[in-house]
């Protein structure tokens, strides 16, 4: 039988307990499907000699993962992925570091991890590459003699061509995101951004709609917005527990109203911005005050990198100054949270907020958007605010969109969804879960599968399509609301 093989940097435990969009899609678009999946289990090694691969099966689901070398860690992962590459992703050149070396470390890893892949790899294998921490591992697969299809998906943003071109060796870069048969990405826009590269800096010829000739060889680039599991996720929010959650945080929480914010604690999240924002509307419209709570759940992340430091000083004095300034004894303006909370816990939360603030300043998709649209009540739903520089927004029309920079229009956008009418809140909810429904996260691996898979296409497609009815099955006697719409591009 033919497998699904996904290579990624960092794979996580399989109960999905790490905070992070990557591996919340994977796990979740995996459930029905027999897969293998490569990539870093999150120890490190002083020396190559001790890296040894481990395999672990978890009903139909392989993991093979190894250690990386400290050195590896320094150079690969915090020097180029997260130093380089994510800032400039995000379009933030001032935060970008190309120290020497780094770019050496990115390089070797990803060979490593294309001989452990090309290693176990069968023929018919179809192989699917996550993520910027490795572009080059098709064109290392390709080298090592791979003819299987090479698929790669980008879940951060692809940024306009002038901005890459800060990034030491980018023509190197790009020549190796286009050895791969497909390739994709989460919206539009950077789509186009690709093709601007691909045609303007490498001697890329569009074709067709979506495809691309470069150096002899064709390229489709595919938009397949990332998603989540819409029906486990809907029912974690409904459960007794999330209720009993929600109860509880009402006896003891002073106001009536909650703002929830969820975000890695990540320089892109714009979370100084959200909170001054929050602040401005407690000076534009004081009436807010001892009714409204800021709950912001913020994880650390990457903390190893300076600009990662840096902004959790700056957000924990943000909230000890708001707190301290509008705060009083019987109510505390924001609540912060920097540490990952249970995921059932977050299901709760979202449900008994009536605003979900997500203001990154740039994000591919974000995740924690379409979490909050789900997990709401149908009957009395809160209302999403939505940054417009998420990939999210390109769908996600009916949230108030906003321009996260501009602290008095997010204001006001709070104000509006705080006294928004119940009809127009529920006309603009139904809206927003068709379309979370419909960009799920089987539909983003589905669509993604059906390009890279072009002889079984059909038969791929009718065999997502099968597991989506039985998923649907399966939960209908929980959910008493209709089976989720099917993309006609599943069908
Ligand atoms: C990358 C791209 C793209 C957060 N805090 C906790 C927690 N989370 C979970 C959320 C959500 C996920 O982490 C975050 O996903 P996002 O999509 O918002 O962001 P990134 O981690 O930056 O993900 C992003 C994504 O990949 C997928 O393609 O959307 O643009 O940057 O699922 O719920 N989960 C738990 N506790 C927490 O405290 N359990």
């Amino acid at each position: 039988m033919q497998r699904l093989v996904i290579v990624s940097n960092r794979v996580p435990p399989p109960s999905g307990v790490a905070a992070g969009g990557l591996g919340t899609c994977i796990l979740d678009a995996l459930q029905d499907h027999d897969a293998v999946w490569f990539g870093w289990n999150g120890d490190l090694v002083s020396t190559e000699s001790e890296i040894t691969s481990a395999c672990a099966r978890y009903d139909r689901l392989t993991q093979i993962t190894m250690p990386l070398t400290e050195r590896d860690y320094r150079e690969h992962y915090l020097g180029f992925c997260n130093a380089a590459l994510w800032p400039v992703h995000h379009c933030r050149l001032d935060l970008a570091r190309f120290a020497p070396g780094c770019i050496e470390g990115y390089r070797r890893v990803n060979l490593r991890f294309a001989k452990e892949v090309m290693s176990r790899l069968r023929p018919d294998d179809l192989i699917w590459v996550q993520d910027y921490h490795l572009i080059p591992l098709g064109s290392n697969l390709r080298a090592l003699g791979a003819r299987n299809r090479l698929g790669f998906f980008l879940h951060i943003p692809f940024p306009p061509p002038e901005v890459l071109l800060a990034v030491p060796e980018h023509l190197w870069l790009l020549n190796a995101l286009c050895s791969y048969d497909v390739v994709g990405f989460q919206t539009n826009a950077d789509r186009q951004n690709f093709f601007r590269f691909a045609c303007g800096h490498l001697d890329g010829e569009p074709m067709s709609g979506n495809t691309l000739r470069i150096a002899g060889r064709i390229v489709t680039a595919v938009i397949c917005p990332a998603g989540i599991d819409t029906h486990s996720f809907s029912e974690m929010a409904k459960s007794r527990r999330a209720a009993a959650e929600i109860e509880r945080l009402r006896r003891v929480g002073e106001p009536l109203i909650n703002i929830i914010g969820v975000d890695r604690l990540d320089y892109t999240k714009g979370l100084p911005e959200r909170l001054r924002s929050f602040r401005r509307l407690l000076e534009l419209y004081p009436q807010n005050r001892k009714a409204t709570t800021l709950m912001q759940i913020a994880p650390p992340s990457r903390e190893d990198v300076q600009a990662y430091a840096q902004i959790r000083q700056e957000l924990e004095g943000l909230c000890g100054e708001i707190n301290g300034q509008h705060g009083d004894v019987d109510w505390t303006p924001v609540r912060y949270i920097c540490r990952n909370v249970a995921r059932e816990a977050l299901a709760a939360l979202y449900r008994g907020s009536q605003v979900g603030l997500v203001t990154p300043l740039r994000d591919g998709m974000n995740l924690v958007a379409k979490e909050y649209v789900i997990a709401q009540d149908e009957e009395d739903p809160g209302v999403l605010v939505l940054s417009r520089f998420a990939g999210a927004a390109e769908d996600l029309r009916e949230a108030l969109i906003v321009n996260p920079y501009d602290l008095d229009e997010v204001a006001h956008a709070i104000q509006r969804a705080i006294t928004m009418p119940r009809e127009e809140r529920i006309e603009r909810h139904q809206a927003l879960a068709v379309r979370v429904r419909e960009r799920d996260a089987h539909n983003w691996m589905a669509e993604f599968l059906c390009a890279l898979d072009i002889d079984r296409a059909p038969a791929l497609s009718f065999e997502l399509a099968s597991a989506r009815h039985r998923r649907a099955a399966r939960h209908a006697w929980m959910a008493p609301r209709p089976a989720p719409a099917i993309s006609s591009a599943v069908l």
